[in-house]
């Protein structure tokens, strides 16, 4: 439930930011620097209910814990990611944006792929 709860808020911050990035809602730059700064800090909790042992279940496939290495490995990607967004977003700059947002998406996607069951 944790990791869920922590998973939903980051995919509705991040949302918020994309539907910008993606020219479906106007850009408007205080709106991406607060949204990215939640995806930032949000970005830090999943793990808290995932990877420690008794948190297997849900959707998480069980690979999180056989190689939780790798697993480490992704999640720290995605806040680096997200760090590198948030100062994306306080910059301001549409194109730089556009791309940052695709890399956070493509970590999210990664990270889905190989420990998420269908
Ligand atoms: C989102 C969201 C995800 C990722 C993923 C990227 O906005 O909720 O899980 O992006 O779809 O491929």
């Amino acid at each position: 439930m944790y990791r869920q709860s922590a998973m939903f808020l980051q995919s509705t911050h991040f949302g918020r930011i994309a539907a910008m990035a993606n020219g479906r809602v106007p850009y408007d730059k205080a709106a991406v620097i607060a949204n990215a700064g939640l995806v930032a800090m949000v970005s830090q909790l999943p793990w808290n209910g995932a990877s420690a042992p008794g948190t297997e279940g849900g959707k998480a496939k069980p690979e999180i814990w056989k190689d939780p290495a790798k697993f480490k490995e992704t999640s720290d990607k995605l806040m680096s990611e997200t760090g590198k967004l948030l100062m994306v977003a306080k910059a301001g700059d549409l194109d730089a944006l556009k791309a940052a947002v695709g890399s956070v998406g493509d970590t999210c996607k990664f990270c889905h792929d190989t420990f998420l069951a269908k």
